[in-house]
């Protein structure tokens, strides 16, 4: 599963639960509330030690909170789990953007440029502060750390331009430390990696 569907699922698997769960309990406490008021039942009875009950209580949301770890789990690591034959390029955070790296040494600023219908792995670093690279159309949050390397990838499936930000505050310029992906075909990609940098 391409992990874009993997962590909307997991969203939306969540977010499902916890409105059944919402609503569920609100309706059960103001159907509890009406029939058992004061006025119908003046005694309040005391139960204690239903161990079916109590076993029952566990049981489920036990297996619910589970359920959500699993859908989270596997949706993460989708994220992490690059597919062989991708793409490689090198991220380099800066105050205040971002520089790409490619295989031939060309270099973009503040515009990553991939070819249409391949994988691609990001080499994030950052050459001073914390930084953090946001890619949201394809679900990826990484941190970008000096002297450090971490890593994202997404599958460029669809032709377009896509935001980047940054999303850790990285000082005053942090809000417009901008930048765009463009997903081109493949034949288009190849021309513009042989241009020279600007
Ligand atoms: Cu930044």
């Amino acid at each position: 599963m391409n992990p874009v569907q993997g962590v909307d699922l997991a969203f939306w698997y969540i977010l499902g639960v916890s409105v059944f769960l919402l609503f569920g309990i609100t309706i059960v406490m103001v159907y509890f509330v009406v029939k058992y008021r004061r006025s119908k039942n003046p005694v309040a009875s005391d139960i204690r030690d239903n161990y079916k009950l109590e076993i029952f209580w566990t049981i489920i949301p036990t297996l619910i909170a589970l359920s959500m770890f699993y859908v989270g789990w596997t949706s993460y690591m989708g994220l992490r789990t690059v597919p062989d034959g991708a793409l490689e390029i090198e991220v380099e955070a800066q105050m205040f953007s971002w520089i790409f790296i490619y295989d031939n040494e060309k270099e973009s600023e503040n515009e990553l440029v991939v070819p249409q219908g391949r994988a691609i792995k990001l080499n994030i670093t950052s050459t001073d502060v914390l930084h953090s690279f946001f890619l949201p159309a394809f679900r990826v949050k990484v941190d970008a750390v000096r002297g450090m390397k971490t890593y994202a990838w997404f599958f460029a499936d669809d032709l377009g331009d896509y935001d980047i930000q940054c999303t850790e505050y990285c000082g005053m310029g942090h809000s417009e430390m901008l930048a765009k992906l463009h997903i081109v075909s493949e034949k288009e990609y190849l021309t513009w990696l042989e241009e020279e940098s600007d």
